[in-house]
C-alpha cells in the first residue's frame, strides 16, 4: 500500500475479524456495527483505508523486523474499503488493551466505578502501540489527508501523527464519557492525554458536558486559553503563534430507519410472538440488553426487579424480566467478578421466586444477531436502561427505532449520554433504588395515550438524529476547522 489514501479511519479493530482455525487457514468475518454502517457511504466516496487491529496475535516480544513468522495477508475484499492491519503481541494487547485501556482509562472515565489501576508497564505498551498505530497512518496518508481517530484506546495517536505529518487534518472522537477534573486528575500520565488529544485539529465527544470537561482540564492543566468551542495551542510555525483546536459535541445515533424496517418484517414479528409465548404469554416483558459489564448498571435493574417481587407489587407469573448480557473482556478480573456477582443475583431471585415452569427472571449470557436482538425489542413491553454511567448507550435508541406501533416503554438513566437527548423516556438515577422501582412500576402501569406520546417524540428525535447525520457532522465540523487554520 502506498501513501495514497485520502480518507483514514484509525479504530483499535479493524471492520473485520479474524477466525484463525486449527489448519492454519483464516477466516476473515465483516463484523457488522453502527460505525461501519455510518461509515460505509463516506468510505466508499474516497480513496479511503481503515487502520486496525484483526484479533489475531503477532508472536511476542512483537518487533516489525522479525515477526516469527508471516502473517497471512488479509483478503482484499473483506472490508468496507482498504484495510490495513496493526500488529500486536498477546503480551502487548495485555499491557495497552487490557491493562491501561480496560484496567485504567475505562473505569477513571466511568466514574471510578471500578477502581483505576494505574501501572507504569502498562503505560509502556500503550505508548508504543500508539506509536504503532500513528506511523502506519503517516506512512498511507496522502498530502493533506483526513484522519479520523476513535477512542480512548488511541489517544495520543493525534499528537503523534501531526509530528510526523503536520499537513494532516485530524479529527478524534471519544466513544466514553470524559470524566470531571476531580477524577481525571489522578491520572499519572495526564498530561501526556490531553496533549496527545490536543494534537487533533477537531475533539469531539458524544455531550456537551464531556466536551466542557476537557476544556475545563486543557486550562487548568496547560494553562490554555479557551472558550466553549476549542482551545488555543502555542504553535511557533503558525503567523498567529496559536494552533485552533476544536472540541464539540457530536451524539452518536443508529441507522434508525435499518432498525424500524427490520422491526416492520414478518419474520421478526413472528418471533417476536414467539419469544413472548415461550416466556409464558406474561402481562408485561422487561427487557435489559447489555455488554457484561460494571457500568451498565445490570445489578441495578436485577435488584429492582427482584424486590418488586418481594414487595409484592409485581405477582409472580405477571412479568418477566429477560437480561441479555454479552460477554465481554472476559480476561479482566473486575469482569470476571461482576459475572459472578450478576449471576448469583440471579440464582437468588429464582431461587426465591421462582415457580414451576414460570421463572420471573430470564438470563442469557450470549451474543446474539441483530435480527434477534429486534425481535426481543419487538416483545418487550418495557426496556429498562440503567447504566451508573455510559457515553451514549446504542441500544436504548434501537429499542426505541423498532418500536414501529408506537408501543413501549424506556427507563433510561440520567447517567447514560442518551439521557441528553431521549427526555420523554422515564429517567432515573441508577443509584436511587426506590426510584428506579418507581420508574419501573411507573413505565408498566402508564396510560397507552402517555407511553404512545412518549415514544413518538422519540422516535421523531431519532428519524432526524441518525448515525449518517452524525458522521457528517464530525467530518464537516472537521473540515470547517481547516478553515481556521
Ligand atoms: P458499548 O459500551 O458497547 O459502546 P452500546 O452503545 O450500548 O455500548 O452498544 C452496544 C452494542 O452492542 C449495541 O449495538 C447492541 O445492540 C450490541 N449488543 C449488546 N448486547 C448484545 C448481544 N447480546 N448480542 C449482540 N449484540 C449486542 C461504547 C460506549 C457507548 C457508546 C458506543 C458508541 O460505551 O456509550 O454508545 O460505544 O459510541
Amino acid at each position: 500500500m502506498t501513501a495514497s489514501h485520502d480518507l483514514l479511519v484509525i479504530a483499535n479493530r479493524l471492520p473485520v475479524s479474524a477466525e484463525e482455525h486449527a489448519d492454519g487457514t483464516t477466516a476473515w468475518n465483516r463484523s457488522p456495527g453502527g460505525l461501519v454502517s455510518a461509515l460505509e457511504p463516506v468510505l466508499r466516496e474516497h480513496d479511503a483505508v481503515w487502520i486496525g487491529w484483526s484479533g489475531r496475535f503477532a508472536p511476542d516480544p512483537y518487533s516489525t523486523e522479525d515477526l516469527g513468522r508471516e502473517l497471512e495477508p488479509l483478503p482484499d475484499d473483506v472490508g468496507p474499503c482498504a484495510l490495513s492491519e496493526v500488529e500486536l503481541g498477546r503480551d502487548e494487547l495485555e499491557g495497552f488493551y487490557e491493562g491501561f485501556s480496560n484496567s485504567t482509562i475505562w473505569p477513571l472515565y466511568h466514574d471510578a466505578i471500578a477502581t483505576p489501576v494505574y501501572h507504569r508497564h502498562h503505560w509502556e505498551p500503550y505508548v508504543a502501540v500508539n506509536r504503532r498505530f500513528a506511523r502506519r497512518a503517516a506512512e498511507l496518508a496522502a498530502e493533506g489527508a483526513t484522519v479520523w481517530v476513535h477512542d480512548y484506546q488511541l489517544q495520543l495517536v493525534p499528537q503523534m501523527l501531526r509530528e510526523m505529518r503536520p499537513d494532516l487534518r485530524i479529527g478524534f472522537f471519544l466513544h466514553i464519557p470524559f470524566p470531571p477534573e476531580e477524577l481525571f486528575l489522578q491520572l499519572p500520565w495526564r498530561k501526556q492525554i490531553i496533549e496527545g488529544l490536543l494534537g487533533s485539529d477537531l475533539v469531539g465527544f458524544h455531550t456537551p458536558g464531556g466536551a466542557a470537561n476537557f476544556l475545563r482540564i486543557t486550562g487548568r492543566l496547560l494553562g490554555l486559553d479557551f472558550d466553549e468551542t476549542g482551545v488555543d495551542v502555542p504553535d511557533s510555525s503558525r503567523a498567529s503563534g496559536v494552533r485552533r483546536v476544536t472540541v464539540g459535541a457530536f451524539p452518536i445515533s443508529i441507522d434508525t430507519r435499518e432498525y424500524d424496517a427490520m422491526a416492520r418484517t414478518a419474520e421478526i414479528h413472528d418471533r417476536a410472538i414467539e419469544i413472548r409465548e415461550k416466556l409464558g404469554n406474561p402481562r408485561w416483558v422487561i427487557l435489559g440488553v447489555d455488554r457484561l459489564d460494571y457500568t451498565k448498571g445490570i445489578d441495578v435493574r436485577l435488584k429492582a426487579f427482584t424486590e418488586l417481587l418481594e414487595g409484592g407489587t409485581i405477582e409472580p407469573g405477571e412479568a418477566v424480566f429477560v437480561q441479555i448480557a454479552t460477554p465481554s473482556r472476559e480476561n479482566v478480573e473486575d469482569y470476571q467478578r461482576l459475572r459472578d456477582e450478576i449471576e448469583l443475583m440471579v440464582g437468588r431471585a429464582l431461587g426465591d421466586h421462582g415457580l414451576i415452569g414460570a421463572p420471573p427472571i430470564q438470563y442469557l449470557h450470549q451474543p446474539f444477531d441483530r435480527e434477534t436482538l429486534v425481535s426481543f425489542y419487538l416483545a418487550a413491553d418495557v426496556m429498562l436502561v440503567t447504566p451508573y454511567r455510559d457515553g451514549m448507550n446504542l441500544v436504548c435508541k434501537e429499542y426505541v427505532a423498532s418500536r414501529t406501533d408506537g408501543t413501549g416503554a424506556l427507563v433510561l438513566s440520567e447517567f447514560a449520554g442518551a439521557a441528553v437527548e431521549l427526555t420523554d423516556a422515564f429517567l432515573v438515577n441508577p443509584y436511587d433504588a426506590e426510584g428506579v422501582k418507581q420508574a419501573l412500576v411507573d413505565a408498566m402501569r402508564d396510560d397507552p395515550a402517555d407511553l404512545s406520546m412518549r415514544m413518538k417524540a422519540m422516535r421523531e428525535h431519532l428519524f432526524e438524529h441518525d448515525v449518517a447525520r452524525w458522521a457528517a457532522s464530525f467530518l464537516d465540523a472537521l473540515e470547517e476547522s481547516e478553515q481556521n487554520r
